[in-house]
């Protein structure tokens, strides 16, 4: 079903009053008005770039300094950025008992919002790890350094080379990640968020989320591939209608008893 009503921001926003447990997984559209590219779509990264050359580790052991002047260029661009009001929405919305965040984002704007327990489906763009799994190196560590002087960036433990701590095209999800993510899909509202919904397994949560009861909808510019399989789709720009369903949840019921 797809709506732009106000009367189906204000039954939404009943039910998310009344919900024990609302999960949410956020996309590259919730960062979009914080200046941060998407990936499809008008504008997206993938207009310039095509992803097997990028985004595989097949491309990584290829072509090490390509990819890292992808990622260098793109953590540039993101530490100019600033949580725009869907983050803030969200990240409040982190301190009620029963919400569950996740984000496909590696971008950490929702960690700047100061939202809690963020799970991250993708990784940090900001996490970095030895490509050969040194001995000396922790599995992952935080790094800001903007640019680099040198790429692809070596390995302050053996002197290889690091490597971004994302998830690439064929690699897994960490399990108990994956395990943390999918308990979160028994819930009463699940929302997915400026999301195209193509990228598996993370889009399949919100169908799973369906067949295990809850109310499922979508908040997004466009119709997506999931769009006719969901309660209900939103179309709008995220930052506007979150603030907006914010609004309303803070308003008594309107619910008929
Ligand atoms: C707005 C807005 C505004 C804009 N307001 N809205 C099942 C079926 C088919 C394929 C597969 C499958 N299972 C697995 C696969 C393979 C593959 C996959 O899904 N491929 C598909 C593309 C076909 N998946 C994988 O490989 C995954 N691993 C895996 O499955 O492991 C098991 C396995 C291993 C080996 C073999 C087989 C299985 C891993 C996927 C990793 C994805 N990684 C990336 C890069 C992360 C690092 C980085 O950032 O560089 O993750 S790809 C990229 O896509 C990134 C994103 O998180 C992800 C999703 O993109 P997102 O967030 O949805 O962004 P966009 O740009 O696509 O959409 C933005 C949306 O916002 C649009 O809809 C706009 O309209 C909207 N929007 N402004 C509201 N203001």
């Amino acid at each position: 079903m797809l709506v732009e009503t106000s009367d189906h921001l204000t039954r939404v926003a009943d039910r998310l009053r009344a919900a024990r447990a609302v999960t949410a997984i956020t996309g590259a559209g919730v960062s979009a008005a914080s200046g941060v590219p998407t990936f499809r779509g008008d504008g997206g990264l993938w207009r310039s770039f095509r992803a097997a050359d990028l985004a595989t580790p097949e491309a990584f052991a290829r072509d090490p300094a390509l990819v890292w002047e992808w990622y260098d260029w793109r953590r540039q661009t993101i530490a100019r950025c600033e949580p725009n009001a869907a983050h803030l929405v969200l990240s409040r919305w982190t301190e009620r008992p029963g919400f569950t965040l996740i984000t496909q984002n590696v971008d950490g704007l929702h960690e700047r919002a100061g939202a809690r327990d963020v799970l991250r489906f993708h990784g940090s763009i900001w996490n970095v790890r030895c490509r050969d799994a040194c001995h000396g190196s922790p599995p992952s560590w935080r790094d800001d350094t903007v640019p680099y002087p040198v790429l692809p960036p070596p390995c302050p433990y053996c002197g290889g080379i690091i490597r971004p701590d994302v998830v690439w095209f064929g690699e897994v999800i960490d399990p108990r990640l994956f395990a943390r993510c999918a308990a979160a899909t028994a819930c009463d509202v699940f929302l997915a968020v400026g999301t195209s919904a193509v990228v598996f397994p993370a889009a399949g949560l919100v169908h799973e989320a369906k067949r295990r009861g809850a109310f499922t909808l979508e908040i997004n510019l466009e119709r997506t591939p999931a769009s006719d399989l969901l309660d209900l789709s939103l179309l709008g720009p995220v930052e506007e209608v979150l603030v907006e369903l914010d609004r309303l949840v803070r308003l008594p019921s309107t619910a008929c008893p």
